[in-house]
């Protein structure tokens, strides 16, 4: 695996963006004791939406007696889930409708009232209608790929974006842009682009994985500060469930570098871990409803669903392919009393398993080899370093980057970058491979993942690399990993293979002893 950093991630992840102590100039925010209901911090703009000062009032005065009672209901004593919202439009004093929102956590109520801008042209409100077809052809679409580009045509459709990506995390964290749907008058493209880990930092997406969605109308805000009573001014509010949260300068930056003001990401959660992020851009500023932002977290909740479905369909259409091919070969070999030709001369091989392009048995120092494999005097090195550095507690190995583990094997990279190996009886003597070539060998960043972070100067310490050119990178020696249920598969097979060495180990001694 590529491990692309910028020199220093630590730097990123240092930011605690869930207390930035502002937000976003659209919003009002209010916090309140959970018990009390007094406020205890609201942001400086507080007059942009009530008509006073409401630090260390009661929150009833500040918001009237119906929805501070709506919020007392849904959100005091136990058992209240971090993050649950209460929504609705209310008249404040100062005559204007506003959005008003509020959350709970921890010892917080959290009032977000939401004044609708000026200029509300980009408003779309989503019908009912429009959310059943959308979610409906997702469930038609049966590729992950094909329910990727539903998604981010129907997330756009929906939000009125210039661009909508469906942006997908690899193991490290690193990501790609695996569909994207765009005005086409915007010749920019990010799809198939591939970006290192540090450019959606840890403490962001651990935040992201609690609260599902973010929206920045114009990314060149004047952000409010927050202002607290005395008692509680080093308690900064936590935001991070809150909607209007200021996001981190150095990010707001990166958007500038991509030529993009509003924007959106939101959480595509499977079995609670973070896949991916619908990612939405703008080259204006831009406006989102309440309502719609919550349509398009169920739109990303529906596609999550979707690629679970069809994830799962796939891994088990795979193993129980896997399971059919290992008992017909377990069937050979108990017919057998020679195991390398009950592997390799059968309607089935061993090459038949893990979409290895070559396989090999060593049985002592003899070696047969299935497809495309280094030669026979290259596996037996391989056998003998396996014994060697192979710890006595471990029957198999599994590497996707072999040529690294085993220089002597770079030579071989060609058609040895993966290694499957399984001993098949204690002394080590006999082994099954697999082998897997070397793929892919080129790699597409949006930019030199390399040197992303450069110093800053002002308020904004580090930045982020200013380009986003396509930046390809020569892989070598990589291939396509071994899943551990296929390392599980190689290890049952070993077991049945030992059976037969048994076997023939007891005729041997039977016939000369
Ligand atoms: C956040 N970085 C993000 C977010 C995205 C990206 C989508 C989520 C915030 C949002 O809603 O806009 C990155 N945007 C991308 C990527 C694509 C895209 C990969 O369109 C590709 C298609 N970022 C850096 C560096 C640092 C950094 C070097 O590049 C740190 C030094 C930080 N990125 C950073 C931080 C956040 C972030 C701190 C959190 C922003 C927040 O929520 O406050």
């Amino acid at each position: 695996r590529v491990r692309a950093e910028p020199v220093d991630p630590s730097l990123c992840e240092r930011e605690p963006i869930h207390i930035p102590g502002a937000i976003q100039p659209h919003a009002v925010l209010v916090a309140a004791d959970v018990d009390s209901l007094a406020v205890v911090a609201c942001s400086a703009n507080v007059r942009d939406a009530l008509d006073r000062d409401p630090l260390g009032l009661p929150l009833d005065t500040v918001l009237g007696a119906g929805l501070t009672g709506r919020i007392r209901d849904a959100l005091q004593g136990e058992g209240v889930d971090p993050g649950r919202t209460v929504r609705e439009r209310v008249m404040l004093s100062a005559g204007l409708p506003v959005d008003a929102m509020a959350h709970r956590n921890g010892e917080r109520i959290v009032v977000e009232l939401e004044l609708a801008p000026a200029h509300p042209e980009d408003f779309r409100a989503a019908s009912q209608l429009d959310m059943e077809l959308a979610v409906g052809r997702l469930r038609g679409a049966d590729s992950l790929e094909g329910a990727a580009q539903v998604a981010a045509r129907e997330t756009r459709a929906l939000t009125g974006f210039d661009c909508v990506l469906v942006y997908r995390f690899d193991p490290d964290w690193n990501g790609a842009a695996i569909a994207e749907d765009k005005d086409p008058a915007w010749s920019r493209s990010l799809l198939g682009l591939h970006f290192p880990a540090s450019d959606i930092p840890a403490q962001a997406r651990a935040l992201y994985t609690r609260s599902k969605s973010r929206f920045v109308i114009d990314r060149d805000y004047v952000p409010v500060p927050l202002v607290a009573t005395p008692a509680t001014a080093n308690a900064p509010v936590d935001l991070t469930f809150a909607q209007s949260r200021s996001l981190s300068p150095i990010h707001l930056e990166y958007q500038r570098n991509l030529g993009v003001n509003g924007s959106m990401s939101v959480s595509i959660l499977v079995e609670g871990r973070l896949w991916g992020l619908m990612i939405g851009h703008h080259r204006r500023p831009h406006y989102v409803a309440p309502e719609t932002r919550a349509a398009a977290t169920v739109l990303a909740d529906a596609f999550a669903m979707r690629v679970y479905e069809l994830e799962s369909r796939r891994l088990w259409q795979e193993q129980q392919a896997h399971l059919a091919l290992e008992s017909e070969l377990v069937r050979e070999l108990a017919r057998s009393d020679d195991f390398v030709s009950a592997l390799t001369e059968n309607t089935h091989t061993l090459l038949d398993l893990f979409d290895a392009r070559g396989a090999a048995t060593v049985s002592q120092d003899s070696v047969r080899c299935l497809g495309e494999t280094p030669p026979a005097d290259a596996i037996r090195a391989i056998a003998a370093w396996l014994r060697e550095t192979l710890p006595a507690d471990r029957t198999s190995y599994a590497t996707a980057e072999f040529p690294a583990a085993h220089p002597p094997s770079a030579p071989f990279a060609a058609c040895a970058s993966g290694l499957l190996a399984v001993f098949v009886d204690p002394e080590r003597r006999h082994l099954l491979l697999w082998f897997r070539p070397e793929t892919p060998s080129t790699v597409t960043w949006g930019g030199d993942p390399r040197k992303p972070v450069l110093a800053g100067s002002g308020p904004v310490a580090v930045l982020p690399r200013r380009s986003f050119e396509r930046w390809v990178e020569e892989r070598r020696g990589t291939s396509e990993p071994f899943a551990t249920w296929q390392v599980g598969i190689a290890e049952a097979l070993a077991q049945a293979v030992e059976g037969v060495v048994l076997r023939q180990q007891r005729k041997i001694s039977e016939l000369t002893g």
